[in-house]
Formats: C-alpha cells, sequence, structure tokens
C-alpha cells in the first residue's frame, strides 16, 4: 500500500527520534521550555515576526489567529475552497463568532479585484470585514503557490482597507522552496502566519503562530482557554527544530514527485493540471464515475488518495513515498478498468 492521502502521515526520522529522547524540557505552561522557546524563536526569525507560539494543531493556531483579530459580528473574507472554511468544522463561527465571506480565487489564489468586489464599507447594515486569510500554498485547489506580486497587491488593500491578513501557511515552506525565495519574502506580506511542521516537514504533531509581540500575548491567553497549553512539550518542540532546520531543502524531491506523478497520466482519462508544489489534483470526470468510486478502485490496486470534491482526487507526495510508489500510482491510474 503506498499512502498518498496527505503529507500529514509522515513519520518522524530517526534524527527527530533522538532529539525527542534527548530535548531539555520545562513547563511551557510557565514558559519554561527552553526547547519550546527554541523553537518560537527559529520560526519566528525564518519568518521574520516578532514573535512566535507552539501549537498543538494548524487548525488551533489558524482559529485563535481569527479570534484575535476579530470580534463576534464580524466578517473574514477567505477562499471559497480553504482550509479554514471547508476544513475547520465551521470553527470560526463557534470560536469567534464570525461570518465567513468567501471568494473566488483562481486555482485557490485570491487576487486583489477579487478581494475588491467582496469588501463592503463599514455600514451600519453590514458585518465589518475585519480580517483576509490568505492559504499558500493552496491546498484543495492543486497545491499553487501566491506570486509574490499578488500578495504585495492584497496587501496594499489590506493596508488601505485597514484589515490585517492571516496567511495559512500549513505548506508555506513548499511555497517558498518552489518559488525559490525565502520564507520571509512571503510572509512580509501577512500580519500574521500559522506554519505547520506536521506535513511536508515529517514532525509528529505542531504548528507555530507568528506575528507581533501583543498579538502573540493574546494568542497565548486564548490557546490556553481551548487547552492548548501543554507543559514539557518540548518533546514535541525538539522534533519541529529537526524539521524546519533539515526537512526544508528536500521538499524540492516532493514537488518533482508531483510532477513525475502528473506527467505520467498524460494521454488518459484522468485531467490534471502541472503541479507547482508536492499536492496533484485529479479530475476523472471524463471516466463517467465518481470520485469515490475511482478512490475506491486505486485503493484496491494499493493507492490511497482522498477525495477533494465529488469529481477530484487528490495524490500528495511526501519523504515516505518515493519513485517507486509514484511508479505505482501512475500504472495503478493507466490500469483502471473504467
Ligand atoms: N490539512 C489536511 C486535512 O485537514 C485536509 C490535509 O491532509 O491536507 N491549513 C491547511 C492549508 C491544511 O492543509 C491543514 C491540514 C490545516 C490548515 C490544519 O492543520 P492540522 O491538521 O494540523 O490541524
Amino acid at each position: 500500500m503506498f499512502d498518498f492521502r496527505s503529507d500529514t502521515v509522515t513519520k518522524p526520522t530517526p534524527a527527530m527520534r533522538e532529539a525527542m529522547a534527548k530535548a531539555e524540557v520545562g513547563d511551557d505552561v510557565f514558559g519554561e521550555d527552553p526547547t519550546v522557546n527554541r523553537l518560537q524563536e527559529v520560526v519566528a526569525w525564518k519568518l521574520r515576526k516578532e514573535a512566535g507560539l507552539f501549537f498543538p494543531s494548524g487548525t488551533m493556531a489558524n482559529q485563535v489567529a481569527i479570534k484575535c483579530w476579530t470580534e463576534a459580528g464580524d466578517e473574514i473574507l477567505l477562499e471559497r475552497r480553504s482550509h479554514i472554511l471547508n476544513y475547520e468544522l465551521a470553527a470560526f463561527a463557534v470560536v469567534s463568532g464570525v461570518m465567513p465571506r468567501p471568494v473566488e480565487g483562481e486555482r485557490g489564489i485570491i487576487r486583489v479585484a477579487a478581494l475588491g468586489r467582496e469588501f463592503r464599507p463599514k455600514s451600519y447594515l453590514f458585518s465589518a470585514p475585519s480580517l483576509i486569510c490568505l492559504e499558500d500554498t493552496t491546498n484543495m485547489t492543486g497545491g499553487t503557490c501566491y506570486p509574490l506580486t499578488v500578495l504585495k497587491e492584497n496587501r496594499a488593500f489590506a493596508t488601505e482597507t485597514g484589515i490585517p491578513i492571516h496567511l495559512d501557511g500549513a505548506r508555506l515552506f513548499n511555497a517558498a522552496v518552489a518559488q525559490k525565495v525565502e520564507p520571509f519574502e512571503i510572509t512580509q506580506y501577512a500580519d500574521s502566519v500559522m506554519v505547520c511542521l506536521s506535513k511536508g516537514l515529517a514532525a509528529p504533531v505542531g504548528s507555530v503562530l507568528c506575528g507581533p509581540a501583543d498579538f502573540i500575548e493574546k494568542a497565548r491567553k486564548w490557546r490556553k482557554l481551548l487547552g492548548g497549553g501543554m507543559r514539557q512539550v518540548g518533546v514535541l518542540a525538539a522534533a519541529g527544530l529537526v524539521a524546519v532546520q533539515t526537512m526544508v531543502d528536500r521538499l524540492a524531491e516532493d514537488h518533482e514527485l508531483a510532477k513525475t506523478l502528473a506527467a505520467g497520466l498524460q494521454g488518459t482519462r484522468f485531467r490534471c493540471e502541472v503541479p507547482e508544489t508536492n499536492i496533484v489534483i485529479i479530475d476523472v470526470r471524463e471516466t463517467g464515475k465518481g470520485s469515490d468510486a475511482i478512490a475506491g478502485l486505486l485503493e484496491k490496486a494499493g493507492i490511497r488518495c482522498v477525495l477533494a470534491d465529488a469529481s477530484r482526487v487528490r495524490l500528495v507526495t511526501h519523504c515516505d513515498v518515493g519513485k517507486e510508489a509514484v511508479a505505482a500510482a501512475i500504472e495503478a491510474f493507466r490500469n483502471l478498468k473504467v
């Protein structure tokens, strides 16, 4: 069985396990875990933000960011197919009491004109637009990266309208590697950023939220309220440090394999765009079957994937699937009796 469901299935590397065993720890609710503090500093520096805060998950970090930037009754602008809107159980409504205003992106990329169309100025009739959430790389729209020029225009719009930008950078390091830029060249356009260590970087757990120092202080309170205050959590942060220090450059290999997979489907009834990073979204409509049926057949052929929607499946490349797995996936698609 080759597992292409997500890069979240990656297992911690031997170096991570060793670092975890040796990690110096303290009570992080008192701010006394040296390994957590180091991870927060390292990530905040890489993203050139004042401060960072370790979270058990990307979902909690995104939701705390929304909580910190908004008041109940506000609205947040975000892409129609974004993770925050579709895969976080409407937590923004439960935790922050805000309303989503979906924006149509191009392969998940929100351009300034689309923001302008959805933005409504302050009025006693409207819920106040209080936050723009961007996702880089985009997930269910195929791992696309925000061109820096688009981010710059969106930033200008946000500054003009006085709304902060939160960047869901679950796969921000994939974007930086694919675009051959430093992560801070991307994050300079956002007020707050969440990055995941548990996706392609292969750490077992964890995300870091970064932003201005006063925002992170506020976030610390909301993290605790949600039960995310952890104690000797340096054992997890140690793996996160190995992840950010040693697993970023190799993401290029995952991107290459995703391209190989997409190229292998050329000339078949499975349609996909050339992937920019490690996510391949495959449209199965030409087979006359739904994505659930195709995923079921692939599973029988030893290839695991997830559904992006009713007509598209998603395969993600990562460090625990190599060339052999990709060759097997191509063969499985080509041999499907549909
Ligand atoms: N994404 C997971 C699933 O939840 C869909 C995946 O397999 O891709 N933002 C983005 C863009 C994400 O892709 C994810 C996870 C998250 C946030 C949430 O991170 P976690 O799983 O740590 O809560």
